[in-house]
């Protein structure tokens, strides 16, 4: 039985990775979580009293905490979830994101080439590498030009990343990922807002129908959003994970973009959830004063300048066809699909509360 350890397991990544290696291998995993003030476990909840399943502490800030973990399990496999993902945060905090998403990848390496070096390491590189893109779509021969602290901290691990494979012969590697989400994603990115709101949205309109003799008519709870012109290249996080697992073993430590290959807008995102739940909307108004009513007036949609980027990645397209070729790397989800099973699993889980 081979030791494999995940960082960041109460994110989106990490607990899917868990969920698709217990399906798919026999091996024992181990989980990282960091302490909280209040335990945020909802994406690992399922996954209490499974044996080949355990849990332990590691902070990406204190080296100690890496080496220890790495010294204590001598795993076979290492995979890196963890870090500070919030690219629009990472303005907020660039240093504690440098700290999470660089030094941390540096430290994690120095441990294995000591204490475990036929471990298989992968490391969670992203499309904001790529940054201010020079060609589309982008294929892992285009040049890092990142435009966010998270982009550039991202690049760094990568560069270490490198290194160490080609300097200590390690099994080590970064793939690129573009944007990938799902009903375990954190609600602050902008699809899982979007899902979650519309899900409110059907709610408060079906306690509306019972009310309708109600004169005004009650407000309804207000999405606001940023740059709705905003285009990203999202797929379903599940579909990436067999990707991540295809590369880590792989017969060598080669990098490989995954992705779509299909551009969408913010706005087609919401159109598209606008759809799910059947409401009619009318669209008034430019740039921050665009508002998206009700028939009768009533706003549910408005934009924010608070949720603008200081520096905004204007053409992310990915270019899967290296891992479909040579991994044999297959997505099941398309956009459609990927909004629809966000919008549903919201309402589901709004119906328990
Ligand atoms: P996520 O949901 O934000 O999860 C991040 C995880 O990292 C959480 O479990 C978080 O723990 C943990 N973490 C943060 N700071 C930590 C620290 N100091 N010590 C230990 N753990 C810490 O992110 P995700 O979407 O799953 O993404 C996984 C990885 O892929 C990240 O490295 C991200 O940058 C990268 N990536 C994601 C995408 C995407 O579209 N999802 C695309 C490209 C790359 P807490 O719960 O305690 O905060
Ligand atoms: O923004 C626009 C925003 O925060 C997507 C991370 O997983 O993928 C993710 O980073 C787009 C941006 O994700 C709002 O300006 C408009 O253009 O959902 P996001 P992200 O920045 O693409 C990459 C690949 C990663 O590696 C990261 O870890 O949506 N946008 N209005 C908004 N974004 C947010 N968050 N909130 C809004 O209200």
């Amino acid at each position: 039985m081979k030791k494999i350890i995940i960082t960041g397991i109460t994110g989106q990544d990490g607990s899917h990775m868990v969920d698709y290696l217990l399906k798919n291998t026999k091996h024992q995993i181990f989980g990282t979580v960091r302490r909280l003030s209040t335990k945020n476990h909802e994406n690992i909840e399922h996954l209490k009293n499974i044996d080949r399943f355990s849990i332990i502490d590691m902070d990406l800030t204190d080296p100690h905490s890496i080496r220890n973990i790495i010294l204590d399990i001598k795993p076979d496999y290492f995979i890196n979830f963890a870090a500070q993902s919030f690219v629009a945060g990472s303005w907020k905090y660039p240093i504690q994101t440098w700290e999470t998403d660089a030094n941390a990848v540096l430290h994690i390496l120095e441990s294995i080439r000591r204490f475990a070096p036929d471990c298989r390491v992968y490391n969670a590189g992203s499309s904001e590498e790529f940054g201010e893109v020079i060609c589309s779509p982008q294929s892992e021969e285009h040049p890092l030009r990142p435009q966010s602290p998270y982009g550039a901290a991202k690049c760094a691990a990568r560069h270490i990343v490198r290194v160490y494979r080609e300097s200590y012969n390690l099994f080590a590697l970064q793939g690129w990922l573009f944007n990938h989400e799902g009903s375990r994603r954190g609600k602050d990115f902008v699809t899982r807002k979007i899902s979650h709101s519309i899900a409110k949205l059907k709610k408060a309109l079906e306690i509306d129908e019972v009310l309708s003799y109600s004169n005004p008519k009650p407000e309804l709870p207000v999405l606001y959003l940023g740059n709705l012109d905003a285009q990203r290249d999202w797929s379903d996080a599940e579909d990436f994970m067999e990707g991540v697992w295809l590369m880590l073993n792989n017969k060598e430590p080669k990098e490989y973009v995954l992705a779509s290959g299909e551009m969408h807008s913010v706005r087609s995102f919401l159109q598209e959830s606008l759809k799910c739940i059947g409401v009619k909307y009318k669209i008034s108004g430019e740039g921050v004063d665009e508002v998206f009513s009700l028939e009768d007036g009533r706003p549910i949609v408005k934009v924010s300048k608070e949720f603008y980027r200081l520096a905004e990645v204007d053409e992310l397209c990915g270019d899967p066809s290296l891992a479909e070729e040579e991994l044999n790397w297959k997505r099941k989800f398309n956009f459609k699909q990927l909004v629809s099973k966000m919008v549903k699993a919201d309402i589901e889980e709004l119906k328990k509360t």
